[in-house]
C-alpha cells in the first residue's frame, strides 16, 4: 500500500505574520479546524499540516526539511543568511529596515555614523550594510525593544523594522537611511519531495 506524503507549512504561531499567513492559506481553499493550542494542525480537505512555529525559528524548519514551505519575512531570511528558494512574495507583512537616530542627531549621511553605537536586533543586515558604506561603528546586538536604547545611552541610533513610524515618533526617533526593504515570501524546502511540486502547480503559486 502507498502511503500519502503529507506536506507541512510553517507558519508563525502567534504575531504579525500569523493572521495574513492564515488569510493566504485560506484564499488557496485550505480550511482548518480553529485551535489556538495545537502545534500542528491537519488540513480537512487536503494532505497538509500546518506548523506553528516562531517566525525567527521557520527558515530552519524549512531548510532541514521538516516543512516543506513556510511563510516568513524576507528580512529574518536575510538576517539569517539562509538562501531558501521562494516561490511567492506576498504582499503582506511590508516593512523596512531601517537605521534611526534622536530627532536632535547631527547624523545627515552614512559617514557621519562612523565611530557611533548602533543597536539592532539585525546585525548581520547592519554589518553588510556598514560595509557597503564603509563606515566603522560599534553593533549593540539586543533581541527587542530597540526603540529605547538611544535614552537609555544604550546606542547613539538603532537599526530596526518600522512600519508606520509610529513607535519611532513615540520614542522622539527619526529615520534616516534604508538597510533593507521585507516582505512576506513562501519559501520551498530544499528536501525533494514529489508531492511538493504538485502542491505549487495546483494553487498555481509561481
Ligand atoms: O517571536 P517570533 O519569532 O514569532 O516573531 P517576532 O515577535 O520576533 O516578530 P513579529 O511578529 O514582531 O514580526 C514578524 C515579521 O513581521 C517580521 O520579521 C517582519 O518581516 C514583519 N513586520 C512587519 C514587522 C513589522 N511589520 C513591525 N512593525 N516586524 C516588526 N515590527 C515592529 C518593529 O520591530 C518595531 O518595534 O513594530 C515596531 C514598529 O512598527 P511601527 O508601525 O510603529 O513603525
Amino acid at each position: 500500500m502507498k502511503i500519502k506524503q503529507r506536506l507541512k507549512i510553517a507558519v508563525q504561531k502567534s504575531g504579525r505574520l500569523n493572521q495574513d499567513s492564515m488569510n493566504f492559506l485560506a484564499s488557496l481553499g485550505l480550511s482548518f479546524i480553529s485551535s489556538g493550542r495545537l502545534l500542528i494542525q491537519q488540513c480537512r480537505n487536503f494532505d497538509i499540516d500546518i506548523l506553528y512555529v516562531r517566525a525567527s525559528d521557520i527558515p530552519e524548519y524549512v531548510y532541514r526539511g521538516i516543512a516543506d514551505f513556510g511563510i516568513v519575512g524576507q528580512d529574518v531570511l536575510k538576517e539569517k543568511n539562509m538562501d531558501l528558494l521562494v516561490v511567492s512574495k506576498l504582499d503582506f507583512g511590508k516593512c523596512e529596515l531601517k537605521i534611526a537616530v534622536p530627532k536632535k542627531s547631527f547624523v545627515k549621511k552614512p559617514a557621519d555614523l562612523q565611530g557611533e553605537r548602533i543597536a539592532t536586533s539585525y546585525p548581520k543586515l547592519l554589518r553588510d550594510y556598514l560595509v557597503k558604506e564603509g563606515v566603522e561603528a560599534a553593533i549593540i546586538p539586543i533581541s527587542g525593544s530597540v526603540e529605547v536604547a538611544p535614552g537609555l545611552d544604550l546606542a547613539d541610533a538603532i537599526c530596526d523594522i518600522v512600519q508606520s513610524g509610529a513607535t519611532l515618533r513615540a520614542n522622539n526617533l527619526k529615520p534616516i537611511f534604508t538597510v533593507f526593504k521585507s516582505q512576506a515570501v513562501l519559501v520551498e524546502s530544499p528536501i525533494k519531495k514529489t508531492a511538493k511540486e504538485g502542491f505549487i502547480n495546483k494553487f498555481k503559486l509561481n
